[in-house]
């Protein structure tokens, strides 16, 4: 097999910061870019001293969101900085960013003036919305699910809307502009022009919604039948949050397991997929239903499914998880236990696979991380560590950019490096 990256040879001139541009550049990072990541001299991002574990030391939040890239530091407000900076946008082939709107205007670099000083450059934005009434507005995360869907749609029944854990605003959106930025760089193969790509928050996460908004039109024309509320109260005019009823056409609910009065996750979603029916309602002890008319169609269980979950929970409840869903799979049963982000970290298969890896860092010693979770099989990422703030700034500036000790000097002198 060769090995060589996917992205060898393109150079990304990185002016994220916080979690939804990383995301984006580090998965451009893994691919084999040359990610030169920009960050305010002194500081750096703001993210290097949130949640910090360890004093003095680059958080987890930083490490984990910034491996294989290079850091420089560079004001480019400063008259040296703009310099550099024009520099940059000459060598790059792809800049991203996720400043506040218009940042990166007022910075004295608007689209134009990027596209005149290098025609080929593909400039890629996160913003929290669309041009329209909040364009201007910042955004972060828990806002991006609150305005895109998620929240009203997600929790239980009669609850408050909640917000999930997966950063499907910030992390989201950074990888659905990962998709922009390759189509982009695919397209100038053949125009030899960049283009600006943009993708908003609300946007990404409407779009991984969009089985919501299937469900709102389907509830113009009738109840929906697979939410809770078809049998336990009525609908109202939006989807409605459906606990852990499935999204997909076949009803799945999460049950417990051994241990749940002490451990909080053991738990299991199974899913009575049509096909597999007879095999779980078997395992289960529950053979009668396979003959019973109340039970043994997808339409009759609609009415019973509060029955049926409440017969497989008390099968479920007599094995730990693990067995549960090794007595499932050999059936066809689609089933998934809740794993803990503590049995993620353990889990063998995901670091044979390079999606947990430990990495070396000088300041904190080794961490875990969530590796490419993306697989090429001709170039397989190696991650490398986060880098210091600064660490490259040197480096880049006489490899990349050509100057000399006296041009780094006057940089430096100015506050611009
Ligand atoms: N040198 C000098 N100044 C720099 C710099 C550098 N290298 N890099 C950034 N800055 C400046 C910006 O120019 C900006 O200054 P102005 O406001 O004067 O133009 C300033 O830093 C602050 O940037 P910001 O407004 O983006 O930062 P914030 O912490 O106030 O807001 C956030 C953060 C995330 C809400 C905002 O950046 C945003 O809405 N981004 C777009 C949406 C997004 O990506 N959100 C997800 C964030 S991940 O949770």
């Amino acid at each position: 097999m060769t090995v060589s990256k996917a992205l060898e040879g393109v150079r990304v001139l990185d002016m994220t910061h916080v979690q939804s541009g990383p995301t984006c550049t580090q998965i451009l990072a893994w691919f084999g870019a040359d990610v030169i990541k920009i960050e305010r001299p002194g500081e750096g991002d703001a993210t290097r001293s949130q949640l910090r574990d360890i004093p003095d030391v680059d958080s987890l939040y930083f490490t984990m969101l910034n491996s294989n890239k290079r850091s420089v530091t560079l004001n480019p407000k400063t008259e040296a900085g703009a310099r550099i900076f024009k520099r940059l946008i000459e060598e790059c082939d792809v800049l991203v960013e996720n400043y506040a709107p218009g940042a990166i205007d007022r910075m004295g670099f608007p689209w134009e003036k990027i596209q005149e000083i290098n025609p080929r450059m593909i400039y890629a934005s996160v913003k929290g919305f669309g041009p329209g009434p909040y364009e201007d507005c910042k955004v972060y995360e828990n806002v991006a699910q609150c305005t895109g869907g998620a929240a009203s749609t997600t929790g239980e029944i009669e609850s408050l809307p909640l917000v999930t854990g997966a950063q499907i605003g910030d992390s989201g959106t950074g990888i659905h502009l990962v998709a922009g930025i390759l189509a982009a760089l695919f397209h100038r193969e053949k125009s030899g022009r960049g283009q600006r790509v943009t993708c908003a928050m609300q946007d990404a996460v409407l779009n991984l919604c969009r089985v919501k908004l299937r469900d709102q039109q389907r509830l113009a024309r009738g109840p929906l039948k697979e939410y809770p509320q078809f049998l336990n109260g009525g609908f109202g005019n939006a989807v409605p949050r459906a606990g852990n009823a499935s999204g997909g056409g076949h009803p799945g609910s999460v049950v417990r397991c051994k241990g749940w009065e002490t451990d909080p996750d053991a738990y299991i979603y199974v899913i009575a997929q049509s096909g597999a029916f007879p095999a779980l309602a078997r395992v289960i002890g529950h053979e009668d239903w396979l003959n019973d008319p109340e039970y043994n169609t997808p339409e009759a269980r609609l009415h019973k499914l509060d029955q049926v979950f409440a017969e497989i929970e008390k099968w479920t409840m007599t094995m730990n998880k693990m067995d549960v869903m090794a007595t499932l799979n050999p059936l066809n049963v689609p089933n998934g236990p809740i794993l803990s982000m503590k049995e993620l970290a353990e889990e063998q298969a995901l670091r044979d696979t390079g999606t947990v890896v430990e990495v070396d860092h000088p300041e904190r010693g080794k961490y875990l991380t969530v590796g490419n979770p993306i697989k090429l099989s001709d170039s397989p990422a190696v991650v490398r560590r986060s880098p210091l703030l600064g660490e490259h700034t040197d480096e880049v500036l006489r490899t990349v950019l050509g100057l000399d000790d006296k041009e780094i000097h006057a940089a430096r002198l100015q506050g611009a490096i």
